[in-house]
C-alpha cells in the first residue's frame, strides 16, 4: 500500500516482492500469458481466474502511475 496524493492505494505488480516493478515483474507475467496460466496465479492481477492481456495492461498502468509519484525513485 502506498499513499499517492492522500489517498492509500493497493498497487499491483511487484510478483517477486523486491519493491520494484520492473522487466522481472513483467517476464513472470509474460510466461504465464505464454502458458495460458488459469487459475488463482500470483500474476493474474485482476482476479479472473486467467493470466491475459488485461492483467498485462493493469501492471504496466500501475508501472507508469507510479513512475510519475515517485519519480523514478523505486519504480525502473
Ligand atoms: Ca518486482
Ligand atoms: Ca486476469
Amino acid at each position: 500500500m502506498v499513499l499517492i496524493g492522500s489517498r492509500y492505494c493497493i498497487y499491483t505488480g511487484n510478483f517477486n516482492n523486491d519493491m520494484i516493478i520492473d522487466a522481472d515483474d513483467l517476464s513472470l507475467l509474460e510466461n504465464d500469458l505464454y502458458n495460458y496460466q488459469t487459475g488463482d496465479a500470483l500474476t493474474n492481477v485482476n482476479g479472473d481466474n486467467i493470466v491475459d492481456i488485461d492483467d498485462l495492461a493493469i501492471v504496466d498502468r500501475w508501472k507508469t502511475i507510479l513512475r510519475g509519484a515517485f519519480k523514478d525513485s523505486f519504480i525502473k
